[in-house]
């Protein structure tokens, strides 16, 4: 009963706080370069925006700072004209540079107490592979948590290991702050990714590496509506 209220005015608090509103939607888009069949970040942002996608993650492990730099200030203006959520992973700096709406960590980057301290207001989410990392994260003070890998992948070198629809289930019933599904995540298997309580899908491969994004978007949208 208690822990029902105390989740309760959670969700209030975060729903109509300050810009809090930013993960109510459906797919969480994130940058791959070397998936995008040939095609930039910047393209393949400006593809994701006409797909009507609404938070935008860049992810770049290859390029230096400068190159990371220059993109995330494209990235910048292209989702501020179109009212998307820009969010930059790992470079604290580069977010702050560029003013992005939030950063995007894991669990070896700096402990997201000082990620604060430094970023002030921004969003901030935080990967988790577990129960503990989860609740860890809410402690916190983490505005979002990435809860994967769900299935396999290939895109992210060196992921920790996870329970996958097992952990996801467990974050849906038990977590008070918003979640997002990540990992091997695809059109043919978002179904049971819903069904496992995911909300929002976060998927690199299948939508950079789909030759039409605009048409990847609608199709998994018009499968997830019918459930
Ligand atoms: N983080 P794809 S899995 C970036 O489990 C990332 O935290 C993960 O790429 C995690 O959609 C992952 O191509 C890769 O599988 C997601």
């Amino acid at each position: 009963m208690y822990e029902g209220l105390r989740y309760k005015s959670y969700d209030l608090e975060k729903n109509f706080g300050l810009n809090k509103a930013f993960l109510n939607t459906d797919i969480y888009g994130i940058t791959g370069e070397e998936f995008s069949l040939g095609r930039t970040n910047i393209q393949i942002v400006e593809e994701m925006i006409k797909a009507g996608i609404k938070i935008i993650q860049y992810r770049e492990k290859e390029k230096s700072k400068f190159e990371k730099y220059n993109e995330c200030k494209a990235i910048r203006k292209l989702t501020k004209d179109s009212g998307v959520t820009f969010i930059v992973n790992d470079d604290v700096d580069i977010a702050l540079a560029v003013k992005a709406d939030g950063i995007h960590i894991g669990q070896e980057d700096i402990p997201i107490e000082e990620v604060k301290k430094i970023t002030g207001n921004m969003i901030i989410g935080l990967s988790t592979h577990n129960i503990e990392q989860a609740k860890a994260a809410v402690e916190k003070g983490a505005d979002y948590i990435g809860v994967g890998p769900i299935f396999n992948t290939t895109t992210k070198k060196n992921v920790e290991k996870s329970e996958g629809l097992k952990y996801l289930k467990w974050v849906s019933e038990n977590i008070p702050i918003p979640y997002v599904a990540i990992g091997g995540i695809k059109e043919s298997n978002i179904l049971e990714v819903k069904r496992h309580g995911g909300k929002c899908f976060a998927m690199i491969s299948e939508i950079v590496g789909s030759p039409n994004i605009v048409e990847k978007v609608k199709s998994i949208r018009r499968l997830l509506n019918t459930i």
